[in-house]
């Protein structure tokens, strides 16, 4: 069916660059290959050739590097070649038509990437890694989904399916064999076996908090009264002068919003207008947009300058920004003599610098994150995967009740059978084979 066919895509991005590549893959590749290019030598796996692209009247259009993958060892496990041009549109679009012309398809996206799945190259974890490391804007970013291309994933859930496939093995064995004395599990022995694999599930469904901050960053906005030093904070975060500072309370007017990098995870940074009574138009229609900011942002930084009181006021914006969701107080100026942090504040000097890395750390920490979960691998980083933990989860307890209700072994076995339905779908599918191989290698029939 559509594996049948061979497909072509330029791979690189659109634009003018040094050199740019176009793939093909599928059975016909090479064939298709040879009616397009002219060889200066044999195509041989692994070795970049030299071959001229040529128009139809013989004219060369370029000059390119043709490197030849034989199945099954390339990306998509098939023939897959790869043809680096020079970069520029119009050539590249050449090639792909000339491509199209002998016989290719054009790719859909991700075509080549569903390939190497389809042949049982890479299980879907690690496909959906290969997105996420395409798209990854900061290296940490990559790191993780680097990490996942490898398997990580995968890798995490094995243990606790390889154990939840003894436990289906033993009661399938209760079933299957009853005749042949083989005891069937007590309930007791059932959750025993349960408890440590939902509890392993749930503690990777949990790393999906963090996990999808990472893939997908987060935004913060700086709120507080006039002149507490939301536009000096806001610069020192970003590592840069771009919001104006002045000593006229008032002077930001309006949203100001700039990318930079928490802990290897980009963050969408907001400053806003001080917060305060005000009958001035222009001044009141900034005020409402910090407080829009505030509840748009996934976390919120709520600064007071420290070396004054803070006044009724500054509480009940401290309450709103706690009450709207993740919010860190901080106590801005504590260069200043008579500068004091209050309980729960996070003291910084947006002048000097100090205190601003313990705030960082403070906000990587609101988000879900800590020094372990960032060095773990596998990090759960996508909704699908942490609603199959979270089903799994579930079906298992239901099949821990089931089985302190007394209820025959056949009906929790569903349960269990679905929970392992759902971790397949993670990490690929188990099969018949699998389950029975688990009975026939576990337990001694004797016949
Ligand atoms: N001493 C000291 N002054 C600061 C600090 N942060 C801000 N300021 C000063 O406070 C005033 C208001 O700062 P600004 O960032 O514009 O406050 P905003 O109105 O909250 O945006 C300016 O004169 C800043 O130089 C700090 O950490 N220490
Ligand atoms: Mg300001």
């Amino acid at each position: 069916m559509i594996l049948e066919d061979t497909i072509a895509a330029i791979a690189t991005p659109p634009g003018h660059g040094a050199l740019g590549i176009v793939r093909l893959s599928g059975k016909r590749a090479t064939a298709i290959a040879r009616e397009v290019f002219t060889f200066k030598s044999d195509l041989r796996p692994r070795h970049p050739v030299l071959a001229e692209l040529r128009d139809p009247a013989g004219d060369l259009v370029d000059e390119t590097v043709v490197t030849f993958f034989a199945a099954p060892r390339s990306y998509t496990a098939e023939d897959l070649i790869e043809i680096s041009c020079h970069g520029a549109p119009v050539v590249l679009r050449y090639c792909l038509d000339r491509l199209v012309h002998a016989g290719a398809r054009l790719a859909e996206p991700g075509e080549f990437t569903l390939r190497a799945f389809l042949h049982g190259r890479i299980d879907l974890p690690r496909a959906e890694a290969v997105r996420d490391l395409i798209e990854a804007t900061t290296l940490y970013q990559a790191r993780v989904a680097a990490r996942q291309t490898q398997g990580a994933v995968s890798k995490r859930v094995a243990p606790f399916k390889a154990q939840l496939l003894d436990l289906i093995a033993l009661m399938e064995a209760g079933i299957d064999f009853a005749e042949d004395d083989i005891s069937v599990a007590p309930a007791a022995e059932i959750t025993r076996r349960l408890e440590p694999i939902i509890e392993a599930i749930e503690k990777l469904a949990r790393s999906f908090v963090y996990g999808n901050v990472v893939r997908s960053g987060f935004s913060l906005a700086i709120v507080g009264p006039p002149n507490a030093g939301k536009s000096s904070l806001f610069n020192r975060l970003l590592e840069q002068d771009r919001a104006i500072v002045t000593e006229i309370p008032g002077t930001t007017r309006d949203l100001v919003s700039e990318t930079a990098e928490f802990a290897g995870i980009p963050v969408r940074l907001v400053d806003t207008a001080g917060i305060r009574q005000s009958s001035e138009l222009v001044e009141r229609l900034g005020i409402e947009r910090s407080l829009e900011a505030m509840s748009d942002a996934d976390i919120t930084l709520v600064i007071f300058d420290g070396s004054i009181a803070r006044d009724a006021e500054a509480d009940e914006l401290l309450n709103r920004a706690f009450s709207q969701g993740r919010a860190i107080a901080v106590a801005n100026k504590s260069d200043l003599p008579g500068f004091g942090a209050r309980e729960g504040e996070t003291a910084v000097s947006a002048i000097t610098g100090e205190g601003i890395s313990d705030l960082r750390n403070a906000v990587v920490e609101k988000l879900g994150g800590s020094p372990e979960i960032q060095a773990e691998t596998g990090l759960i980083t996508t909704a699908r995967h942490e609603n199959l933990l979270r089903e799994a989860a579930r079906m298992l307890r239901k099949a821990g009740e089931a089985a302190r209700a007394g209820v025959p072994h056949e009906m929790i076995l569903l349960d269990l059978y679905c929970a392992m339905q759902a971790l397949d779908q993670i990490t690929g599918t188990t099969t018949a084979d699998d389950i029975l191989n688990r009975i026939f290698a576990t337990f001694c029939i004797g016949k």
